[in-house]
């Protein structure tokens, strides 16, 4: 009880602070009243525990995998299961954690499987950085280097125990603060995602799946390009402020793949991380909001419109301009895009 009530603590104290990010965005100017404030915590708090209990049923430890995926020479993706994960957990780092706020000094016996023997595995890459993508979405990323010359590893088991939800688990991205206190500076506690799902080496390839379709980039670049303006719905990587974007309008790929949605229909918007693929919480856009404004996917970003790296969420994501009637709804953005399920009632 103890444990599960601190779990939702800690993940309220996320939201709060995405909340406090995303509220400065919006340009620091206009402060919400505290009314809307209240709203929004109780709101968010609603959200975590509904987050919390889905975690806990859907993602028990025996079926956490861990995928590995973006550029190498096969290009192939790799799965691990739990059980391959414990098989290659052999090394030990014992480190502070800057996560563990009742004792930050403490040193605790990480056992876990070293990044560099993953991507050994994984194959030869001229990608230069690897992005750690977590269960909720959020998500970190390492240059290659530091992850090839340090122990930096995914634990499975803290103090010979497996890691609660509460401490990051099932798997955490340890770094090995003690022995190389240089790393201390360089990787605080916000490069240490909780309930690890994916490592993206580089960045993907773009491949959305619309009804029967997959479209490539080339797809992309063939429809008519839009751009938005806006602050990105997500805190992770970008910027504060305005961000240029630049993409295909979801209705144009509708089109593209013929799709006709019937004007009582939706399309559920998925992404790599697994809160995208919550059946109880999807990011559905209506009919109406596809038709009367330019929700986009988006896959280039700045003045000189160069492709959204994995480090930013990319190389797709959901944008919505602000007179869309989610922008307000706070409907959020998805990052790592990879499908979009039209459903009709
Ligand atoms: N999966 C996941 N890992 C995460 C986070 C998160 O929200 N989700 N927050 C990061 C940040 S910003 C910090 S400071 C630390 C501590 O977050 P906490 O105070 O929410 O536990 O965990 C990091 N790892
Ligand atoms: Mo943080």
């Amino acid at each position: 009880m103890a444990a599960a009530l601190r779990k939702v603590s800690t993940v309220n104290f996320f939201i709060t602070q995405l909340m406090t990010v995303t509220i400065c965005l919006s340009g620091c100017t206009d402060f919400p009243t505290n009314r809307q404030l209240e709203a929004w915590r109780s709101e968010a708090m609603t959200r975590n525990a509904q987050m919390v209990a889905t975690h806990s049923k859907q993602t028990e430890q025996l079926t956490w995998e861990l995928v590995i995926q973006g550029e190498s020479k096969t290009g192939k993706p790799l799965r691990f299961s739990w059980q391959q994960l414990q098989a290659l957990a052999t090394t030990h780092v014992k480190t502070s954690d800057p996560n563990h706020t009742s004792d930050i000094k403490e040193i605790l016996d990480f056992r876990g499987v070293l990044v560099s023997t993953l991507l050994d595995k994984f194959g030869k890459t001229d990608s230069t950085e690897v992005t750690f993508i977590a269960a909720d979405a959020f998500q970190a990323t390492i240059s290659l280097t530091d992850l090839r010359r340090y122990p930096i590893m995914i634990a499975v088991e803290r103090d010979g125990k497996e890691i609660s939800r509460s401490d990051g688990g099932p798997l955490y991205l340890v770094f090995p603060h003690t022995q190389y206190p240089e790393l201390q500076l360089k990787y605080t506690d916000k490069f240490w995602p909780y309930y690890v799902t994916h490592m993206i080496v580089g960045t993907e390839p773009i491949r959305v799946r619309v009804g029967g379709r997959e479209f490539n980039s080339a797809d992309f670049d063939n429809l008519p390009q839009v751009t938005l303006t806006e602050p990105v719905g997500y805190k992770m990587g970008w910027q504060s402020g305005k961000v240029r974007l630049q993409g295909v309008r979801v209705r144009d790929l509708l089109a593209s793949a013929g799709v006709k949605l019937p004007a009582n229909g939706s399309v559920i918007v998925q992404g790599t991380p697994l809160i995208y693929q919550d059946p109880k919480k999807p990011v559905r856009l209506s009919y109406q909001e596809i038709n009367n404004c330019d929700v986009l996917l988006a896959t280039r970003w700045g003045e000189n419109q160069q492709p959204i790296p994995a480090s930013l969420g990319g190389p797709v994501t959901l944008a919505f301009p602000s007179n869309c009637p989610s922008a307000s709804a706070e409907q959020p953005w998805v990052s790592f895009v990879d499908q979009l399920k039209v459903t009709t009632p």
